[in-house]
C-alpha cells in the first residue's frame, strides 16, 4: 500500500541547517526509500545540504537492490508504507544479511503510534523518525547514526586484525601451522567434490641450526623471512604458503598434479639456492630440500602430509638441495 501521509513543511528552518564541518569523513554510502516523490526530493534536499549524496528509491524492491551492491551502503532511511516491500520488511531483511558490514537502518514514516514505534524498533531498525521531519532532529539522528557506524568500523577492522593475527605468523608474515592446516583440509573437501587433484609441498631449510649457530638467532630470523619471501613469490595468488614448524614451510597447490607440483617444488628449490643470501658481514648460499605428494584417491590431512614428510626425509637423506616425489602409502594414494 502506497503511503499517502504528506511529508508536510519541512520544521526546522532549511536556512538553519548548520554547515557541514571543514573537514568532513569520507561520505557514507546511504540509501533513501520513499515512494512519495515529494517526501524523496525534500529528503535528498535536505541530505545534500547536509553533506550526503544518497541514492535514492521510489519502491520497496528497487531499495533492497540497492542496498545489496557489493559497495554495501552504510545507512538506509526507509519510508515504512511503500509499495511491494515496506520499510520495515526491508529492515528484517538487512538483519539477516551476514555481519560482514553493518547497516544503519532508519524508518522514516507518517506512523506515529507507541505500538507502531515498538514493532518498527522490532523489526530491526536501529532508529525510527516521525514525518513531518524536522531538520535539526533528522542531523541530530544523523550524528548518532555515524557515531555507531564508526564504532562498528572500528571493531570490524579489529577484527579483522586478530583474525589475521590468529592465522599468520608473525615472523615471516605467511600462514601459521592452523592455517595452513585449514588450506589442506578445504582443498581436500574441494578436490573431493571436484576430482580435480591437488599437491602438499613439504619444505625444509637444510643445515639451519649452522646458521643459527654461526650467525646467531636473529640472523636466522632474518634468513627464514628471505626464504619466505622467495618461497612466497614462486606460487600463484590460489595457491598458499604457511610456515608448518620452525624452519619448514608447507605449501598447498590446488589442480597440480605430481609433474606440476615436482615443478613449484624445484622452482623453489632454485629461487632458494639460486642467490646467497645476506647474513651480516657476509652472504652465504642457502639450500631447501622439499617432498611432494599428490591427492589422486580419498585420503586424510595427516596421510597427505605423513607422505610429503617421507618424501622430504628421503630428500634429506639423498644429499639435500633436492626435490621428492612421494611414493604413497599403499592403499591410500596412487601414484
Ligand atoms: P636439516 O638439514 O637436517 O634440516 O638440519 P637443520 O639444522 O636445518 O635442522 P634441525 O632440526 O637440526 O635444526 C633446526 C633449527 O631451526 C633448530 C632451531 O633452533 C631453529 N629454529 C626453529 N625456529 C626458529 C626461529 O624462529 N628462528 C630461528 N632463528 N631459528 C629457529
Ligand atoms: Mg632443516
Ligand atoms: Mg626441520
Amino acid at each position: 500500500m502506497a503511503s499517502n501521509v504528506f511529508p508536510g513543511p519541512v520544521t526546522g528552518a532549511v536556512a538553519h541547517v548548520p554547515e557541514p564541518p571543514a573537514h568532513p569523513a569520507p561520505p557514507l554510502r546511504m540509501v533513501v526509500a520513499d515512494d512519495s516523490a515529494l517526501s524523496l526530493a525534500m529528503m535528498q534536499h535536505l541530505l545534500g545540504k547536509l553533506g550526503f549524496n544518497p541514492q535514492v528509491a521510489r519502491d520497496g524492491a528497487s531499495a533492497w537492490e540497492l542496498l545489496q551492491a557489493e559497495d554495501v551502503p552504510t545507512i538506509a532511511i526507509l519510508d515504512w508504507m511503500m509499495p511491494g516491500m515496506e520499510g520495515i520488511d526491508i529492515c528484517r531483511r538487512i538483519r539477516q544479511l551476514s555481519h560482514q558490514h553493518y547497516i544503519y537502518a532508519m524508518l522514516l514514516t507518517g506512523k506515529s503510534e507507541k505500538k507502531e514505534i515498538i514493532e518498527g524498533l522490532q523489526a530491526g531498525a536501529d532508529d525510527y523518525m516521525t514525518k513531518p521531519i524536522n531538520v535539526e532532529e533528522l542531523q541530530a539522528r544523523l550524528v548518532v547514526a555515524q557515531r555507531i557506524i564508526h564504532f562498528q568500523e572500528e571493531l570490524f577492522a579489529a577484527r579483522e586484525v586478530l583474525r589475521n593475527q590468529a592465522s599468520h605468523d608473525y615472523l615471516t608474515q605467511l600462514l601459521n601451522r592452523g592455517g595452513i592446516m585449514e588450506s589442506v583440509q578445504q582443498e581436500l573437501s574441494r578436490s573431493r567434490r571436484t576430482r580435480e587433484s591437488f599437491s602438499v609441498i613439504l619444505a625444509d631449510i637444510d643445515h639451519f641450526k649452522q646458521i643459527n649457530d654461526t650467525f646467531g638467532h636473529l640472523t636466522g630470523d632474518d634468513v627464514l623471512f628471505e626464504v619466505a619471501s622467495r618461497i612466497k613469490i614462486c606460487v600463484r595468488s590460489y595457491d598458499s604458503v604457511g610456515r608448518y614448524g620452525g624452519e619448514e614451510f608447507l605449501l598447498v597447490v590446488p589442480g597440480c598434479d605430481q609433474s606440476q607440483a615436482f615443478q613449484v617444488a624445484e622452482k623453489i628449490r632454485q629461487a632458494v639456492g639460486g642467490t646467497p643470501i645476506r647474513m651480516g658481514q657476509t652472504q652465504k648460499a642457502v639450500t631447501i630440500s622439499l617432498g611432494v605428494c599428490t591427492r589422486t584417491v580419498e585420503t586424510s590431512p595427516e596421510a597427505l602430509l605423513s607422505a610429503a614428510d617421507s618424501a622430504l626425509y628421503l630428500a634429506k637423506k639423498s644429499g639435500r638441495n633436492r626435490t621428492e616425489v612421494s611414493s604413497a602409502p599403499a592403499g591410500l594414494l596412487k601414484t
